[in-house]
């Protein structure tokens, strides 16, 4: 190690150490509005923001204007002949704040296909990157390079009112919604198909032509892919893909920058990357045992094996749930429905019997249910999608439809530059001293 590594470690040892009595000792004393544990520990239960398009109750679970899954499963309109809703019914109905109807839902599906094209140089910057790269990394600097196409940026460098924000947010998030899926697809067929790509179907609603650029005609795909990008689109505004767009929205960057960022907090492995880990764990697990279905003691061992390494066991926990998450009984009752009888969902549902007790037990887990990424992978493995490192990104591109319905509203409300305040450990250890004063800064 070199000597300032050294010394690094030193000295975070020594302020760790400081840190874990001042919790101990004064967790529960309030700075200002706040307890002392809730400013170093992700600031759990602060309501300090405000986000329209969904709001998550820890018991139940998510509902979008006031609908639960469920209920958005029944009034949503749904594709000819299929049964599951259409994303673009979301999308309505988290910026309008109203059910849309079936004309509503049409015409949002033709505006998107209208405004779905890619220009070339996306697709050169996307093709500079090495193959290996991870698909996240692609997608992030792909929205990236989109920025170009920035209605909001150009004219707020032209010299725009601040009572027209809005109109071009919005402008910039029907184009940005309109050309996520064929950026990821161009992503997924050039690092898994040998770069043969394929031209979307203006024929087809959103879900269901992202599903045929990624290379999938199954009808049963295309309905998991709409409910896919329907229940992964939002999850209130404090989760870090939603805060980071909204965070990084405030200082006026553009859709195309606030959602990159927001991209970036999604690729971390304690959000959405949890759904490629949990199908790695799975195979690993089946692996390990020599196939088949493991049984619950196979089961309960190699979760006990993955905590004693230090590991978390990815699909599970929750920072506000504290209950099954409805998205992943929604996927339940979607496997139960079109293909109950496959290797991986049983193991899902099995391993679903077994972590909640030993997760449970350890008397620390404050939800020990599993959440949304526990079930994804072995739906989409299904039909033929393995290619594990590109789930987070088709998590992206439903989390679009809700970060950027809320960008629209942050910018309609004129909501503010966010800055809370941060102080210094040595300045906390004053103040728990009572030698200064939380009001006064
Ligand atoms: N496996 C093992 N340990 C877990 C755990 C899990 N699934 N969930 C929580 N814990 C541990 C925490 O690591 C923490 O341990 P330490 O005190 O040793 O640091 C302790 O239990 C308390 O954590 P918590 O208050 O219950 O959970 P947090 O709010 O801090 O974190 C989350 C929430 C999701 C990051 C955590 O449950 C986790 O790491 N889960 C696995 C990863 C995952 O599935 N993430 C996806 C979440 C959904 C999404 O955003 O897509």
């Amino acid at each position: 190690m070199s000597y300032i590594k050294e010394k690094f470690k030193a000295k975070a040892d020594e302020l760790g150490a400081e840190v874990k009595d001042l919790l101990k000792n004064h967790g529960t004393k309030k700075v200002g509005d706040v307890t002392v544990a809730q400013a170093y520990q992700g600031m759990r239960g602060i309501t300090g923001l405000v986000t329209e398009t969904s709001l998550l109750d820890a018991n139940e679970g998510i509902r979008f204007r006031g609908y639960s899954i469920p209920e958005l499963r029944e009034h949503l309109p749904k594709a000819p002949g299929g049964a599951e809703p259409l994303p673009e019914g979301l999308f309505y109905l988290m910026l309008i704040g109203e059910l849309p109807t079936e004309a509503d839902v049409q015409n949002l599906s033709s505006v998107l296909g209208r405004r779905s094209h890619v220009p070339n140089h996306v697709f050169d910057a996307i093709n500079a990157l090495p193959l290996h790269t991870h698909p996240m990394t692609m997608f992030t600097v792909a929205v990236m390079a989109l920025q170009t196409e920035s209605v909001f940026a150009k004219a707020y460098a032209e010299g725009m009112n601040k009572k027209d924000y809005w109109s071009y947010m919005y402008e910039d998030t029907l184009n940005l919604i309109a050309r996520l899926p064929r950026v990821a697809a161009y992503i997924y067929r050039r690092k898994y198909k040998n770069d043969q790509h394929i031209q979307p179907d203006g024929m087809l609603d959103w879900a269901a032509n992202f599903a045929h650029m990624l290379g999938y005609e199954d009808e049963g795909f295309k309905e998991l892919m709409r409910l896919y990008m329907v229940i992964h689109a939002d999850h209130e505004g404090g989760n870090v893909s939603a805060h980071t767009t909204h965070l990084v929205g405030s200082a006026l960057s553009d859709a195309y920058l606030s959602f990159a960022a927001g991209m970036n907090g999604l690729a971390g492995p304690l959000h959405g990357l949890a759904n490629q880990e949990v199908i790695k764990w799975i195979l690993d697990m089946k692996e390990e045992l020599g196939g088949g279905v493991p049984t619950k003691e196979q089961i309960d061992a190699f979760v006990r094996k993955t905590l004693a390494d230090g590991k978390v066991v990815p699909g599970y926990g929750h920072a506000v749930l504290r209950k099954t998450d409805p998205r992943f009984t929604a996927q339940q009752e979607f496997a139960k429905k079109h293909l109950a009888s496959d290797e991986l969902v049983q193991i899902v549902w099995r391993v679903y019997e077994t972590v909640p007790g030993i997760l449970g037990d350890l008397g620390k887990v404050k939800n020990p249910w599993p959440n949304v990424d526990a079930h994804s992978g072995a739906l989409l493995l299904h039909y033929g999608l393995k290619e594990y490192e590109f789930y987070t990104v088709l998590f992206g591109v439903s989390r679009a439809l809700g970060v950027l319905a809320s960008l629209c509203w942050d910018r309609a409300l004129g909501l503010s530059l966010e800055r809370p305040k941060s102080v210094t450990t040595e300045w906390m250890k004053e103040f728990v001293e009572g030698k200064v004063d939380a009001s006064a800064e």
